[in-house]
């Protein structure tokens, strides 16, 4: 199989580097645990669970997306350390973002179009951004039965949405996860996200192929659906083409397919294919995977695709800058209670945000 990604990106490798050098000292014999020991319990240390990780073992897999899912101090730390010993293994994926409506089919979509590419000979593994998880308790709950074969296939991973957190932080963990799926040797991974409103450019900043999945009667007529959220698809998919919806499914891809007509499209060398296809029958589901494999294989777009993730390596360090800033000043004794009081009066219309984010930065920045 031919991936002409495979190679971690620059900004990757360089983040690897300066990661490499924050790698926790081992403890002497006889030292007190460091707090990090329970997660390597088996493993060791840092570089012990990643050797395991390479060779694939479930359990050192599942470990490490515990540690970069956590955010104690120790477990971060020990997740930078892991990562940048397994970055050079990671970016030999297809990375392929799923994006829908609750109830569009996406999990049983990736159960039938995750066989499909298990019986070509691929190793895959699926995630979830899921940005209602802290409120519901996760809509993911259902995922493992709805991809009931594929979770019990030993060429496939999945791992129900990480909760709680800014959209940020989820999908941080989720990146990381990413990684370490490569490193054990996935070669497509699916991300699946709810599609409502928030999240999806959040995953398409995390794939190189973002897939939209519409389905007949779930409010996804034309009207009801953001452009915003056309316009990130490299891929679109009319679900449920089967039985009494059949012809409805037809009519939702017609008026897709005149719809993107009307958008410029985001590469010269790429028109947005609209397809159909039932998962729940499993038809039309090899044609999808035949279309992400003419998308990966295109000379124009595999260049794209390298600078796509450069690009998305670039935002993801801002990101963190972001995400670190804002715990910081939350945990900050000065700053922290400014934030609060600034924060209500935002929402009151009292102070505008921008006069607000300053003086909570000029208090945690002492100025
Ligand atoms: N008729 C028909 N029903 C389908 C098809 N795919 C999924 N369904 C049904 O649609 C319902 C929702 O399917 P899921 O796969 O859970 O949808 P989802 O998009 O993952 O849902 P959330 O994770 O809750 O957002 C289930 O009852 C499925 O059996 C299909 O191709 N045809
Ligand atoms: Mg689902």
């Amino acid at each position: 199989m031919s991936i002409s990604t495979r190679k971690a990106s620059t900004a990757d490798t360089a983040r690897s580097r300066s990661a490499g050098m924050l790698r926790p000292s081992t403890p002497a014999p006889g030292d007190a645990p460091t707090p990090a020991d329970d997660v390597l319990a088996g493993f060791g240390d840092a570089d012990g669970l990643a050797r395991a990780v390479r060779t694939g073992n479930r359990r050192a897999l599942a470990r490490a997306i515990t540690v970069v899912e956590s955010d104690r101090p120790d477990h971060r730390r020990l997740a930078e350390a892991l990562l940048g010993i397994l970055l050079p293994d990671a970016g030999g994926s297809v990375r392929l973002g799923i994006s829908g409506v609750p109830g569009v089919g996406k999990s049983t979509f990736i159960e039938a179009l995750g066989l499909h590419v298990i019986g070509g000979g691929h190793q895959v593994a699926v995630l979830a951004v899921d940005p209602s998880s802290p409120r519901t308790g996760g809509s993911i709950l259902g995922d493992k039965t709805r991809m009931q074969e594929l979770s019990r296939h030993a060429d496939a991973f999945i791992r129900p949405s990480p909760t709680g957190g800014t959209l940020g932080g989820v999908a941080r963990r989720t990146r990381e996860a990413m990684l370490v799926c490569e490193a054990a040797g996935f070669d497509v991974i699916f991300v699946e996200t709810v599609g409502v409103g928030q999240s999806e450019t959040a995953v398409a900043d995390l794939v190189d192929m973002f897939v939209l999945l519409l389905a007949p009667g779930t409010g996804d007529d034309l009207q009801g659906i953001k452009k915003g959220i056309v316009e990130l698809a490299d891929l679109i998919v009319v679900n449920k083409a089967d039985g009494d919806l059949a012809a409805a499914a037809e009519r939702v891809r017609r008026d897709y397919t005149s719809a993107l007509r009307m958008l410029r499209p985001a590469s010269p060398h790429w028109t947005v294919p609209v397809l159909q296809c039932s998962a729940l029958m499993n038809e039309g589901v090899a044609a999808v995977w035949t279309e992400v494999e003419r998308y990966r294989d295109m000379p124009e777009l595999s260049a794209g695709t390298a600078t796509r993730r450069r690009v998305q390596a670039r935002a993801w360090m801002w990101n963190e800058v972001n995400e670190a800033l804002r715990a910081r000043i939350r945990t900050d004794p000065r700053a922290s209670g400014v934030a609060e009081t600034l924060e209500a009066r935002v929402t009151a219309g009292e102070i505008t945000p921008s006069a607000a984010a300053r003086l909570i930065l000029d208090k945690f920045l002492g100025t």
